[in-house]
C-alpha cells in the first residue's frame, strides 16, 4: 500500500449515555468523546474513535490529553515518518512515551482508510478469520439486587453468551451469590477494575471460587503483576487482567508469572491494531484465550472492535454488544446490532463497514482542530 496522507481531523462530541454505567472507579453517565479522521491527498478518509474517558481513573489519559498529544505531537510525528501504510504507524510513533489510547484513535483511522481504498473490509485486511463474533455485556454496578437480577435476566433474554458483572469492596459475593442463584448455569464473570489489595482481600476472593466464574478480571492494581501472581496461585477461578496489559512486554510477563489466564485485550488500552494483533499471536501461541474489551464505545469504536474481535485467539466472548444498550441514537447506520443468539455479523462494505452519519457528528460536535500530516 502506498499510503499518502494529507490531514488529521479532530472532533469532540457530547453522547449522553442511556443509563448511567457504574465500576468500583466511579459512574458515567455521558461519553466526550474524541473523533479522529484522517484524510489522504486525493480526498479519500478514514475514521477512528480515541477511548480516554473524561477523568484519569481507568488510566492516566483523557479526551483532553489525548486531544493535545494527538495535535501536537501524534500528527507533526507522522508528517515526519511519511508513513506508507497502517502497520507502520505503531513504528512511527513508538519515541511517544504511552499515551496509547491517543495513538489508538489515530492508528484505527489510518486502518480503516487503509482497508477502504483496498476495498477490503477490515476484519479481512488486518487478518480477521471469523465473519461473525460471539458476545457478551458488561453490567454496571447497579442500586439494588434486585436491580441487578432484572438486568441480567433482561440480557440474557436478548441471548448474550456471557454476563460480566462489576464488583468492589462491599458490593462482591452477595451479588455473585444473587446471580447465580437465580441463574445456576449461565456464563458469568466479575470484574473489579482493580479495587483489591492483596494484603488484605484474599480471603474475600477466594470465596468466588465457590461461584463457577469463567473469570476474575483485574482485581488488583494495573502495575502489580506479581501480585497478581500471587493471587492467582490461590484461587482455581482464573484471572483475566485488563488494566494490567498495555503492550507484547506486559503479556509476556503476565504469562511467565502465572499473573492471569485470560486477557482482556482493548483497542486503546494496548495503543492500537498492531500491539493488539501482537498481543493475540502471542497468547495464541501459549494457549492464553484473549476476548475483545469495551470502553462504552459510540459507533465508530465499536465498529474496530468488531474487526478486532474476529481475530484468531479471539475465542471468548467479549464486551462488544449492540449500540442500543448505549445510545438513543448511534453515530453509525446502521446501528451494532446484536442476533438472538448473542451474535455479530462483522460487515462486508470497505473498512470499518458502516456509514458514518456525518449530520449527526456535526450537530454533536463541540470543538474541532484540523492538524497537517503532509510533509
Ligand atoms: O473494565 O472493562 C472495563 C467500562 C468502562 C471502563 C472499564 C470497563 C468497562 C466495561 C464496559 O466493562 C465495557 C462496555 O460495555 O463497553
Ligand atoms: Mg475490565
Amino acid at each position: 500500500m502506498n499510503l499518502r496522507l494529507e490531514r488529521v481531523e479532530l472532533r469532540e462530541i457530547g453522547l449522553p449515555l442511556k443509563s448511567p454505567f457504574e465500576t468500583s472507579f466511579g459512574r458515567t453517565t455521558r461519553r466526550r468523546i474524541l473523533i479522529i479522521r484522517v484524510f489522504d491527498r486525493d480526498g479519500a478518509s478514514g475514521y477512528g474513535e480515541c477511548v480516554a474517558f473524561e477523568t484519569p481513573l481507568f488510566n492516566h489519559e483523557t479526551i483532553d490529553t489525548a486531544w493535545l498529544i494527538t495535535a501536537k505531537h501524534i500528527a507533526p510525528m507522522l508528517a515526519a515518518a511519511q508513513i506508507e501504510s497502517a502497520s507502520q504507524v505503531k513504528d512511527a510513533l513508538a519515541p511517544i512515551r504511552e499515551n496509547r489510547m491517543a495513538k489508538a484513535g489515530v492508528e484505527a483511522a489510518i486502518w480503516d482508510l487503509e482497508a477502504k481504498l483496498m476495498a477490503l473490509p477490515l476484519w479481512q485486511h488486518i487478518g480477521g478469520t471469523r465473519d461473525e463474533i460471539t458476545c457478551g455485556v458488561s453490567i454496571g454496578l447497579q442500586s439494588s439486587i434486585a436491580a441487578l437480577l432484572d438486568k441480567v435476566s433482561r440480557e440474557l433474554d436478548s441471548g448474550y453468551q456471557r454476563i460480566k458483572i462489576k464488583i468492589k469492596p462491599g458490593q462482591d459475593v452477595a451479588l455473585v451469590e444473587a446471580v447465580r442463584k437465580r441463574f445456576p448455569d449461565i456464563t458469568l464473570s466479575v470484574d473489579a477494575n482493580s479495587a483489591y489489595r492483596l494484603e488484605t482481600d484474599v480471603p474475600l476472593l477466594k470465596r468466588l471460587d465457590d461461584y463457577s466464574l469463567l473469570m476474575i478480571e483485574q482485581p488488583l492494581t494495573p502495575g502489580d503483576l506479581l501480585d497478581h501472581s500471587k493471587l492467582q496461585r490461590e484461587l482455581r477461578t482464573p484471572l483475566c487482567l485488563d488494566e494490567s496489559i498495555l503492550c507484547l512486554a506486559n503479556a509476556r510477563h503476565a504469562n511467565e508469572l502465572g499473573a492471569c489466564r485470560i486477557i482482556n485485550i482493548k483497542l486503546g488500552r494496548v495503543g492500537g491494531f498492531s500491539e493488539g494483533k501482537a498481543i493475540q499471536a502471542f497468547a495464541r501461541k501459549h494457549d492464553m484465550p484473549v476476548w475483545c474489551g469495551g470502553m462504552l464505545e459510540a459507533g465508530i469504536g465499536r465498529a474496530h472492535n468488531i474487526a478486532l474481535s474476529t481475530l484468531p485467539g479471539f475465542t471468548l466472548p467479549g464486551d462488544v454488544s449492540a449500540s442500543a444498550r448505549y445510545w438513543d441514537e448511534d453515530i453509525i447506520e446502521p446501528p451494532v446490532m446484536v442476533s438472538c443468539e448473542g451474535t455479530i455479523k462483522a460487515p462486508g462494505g470497505p473498512g470499518i463497514g458502516f456509514e458514518i452519519n456525518e449530520d449527526r457528528i456535526e450537530s454533536l460536535t463541540v470543538r474541532r482542530e484540523t492538524v497537517s500530516v503532509s510533509s
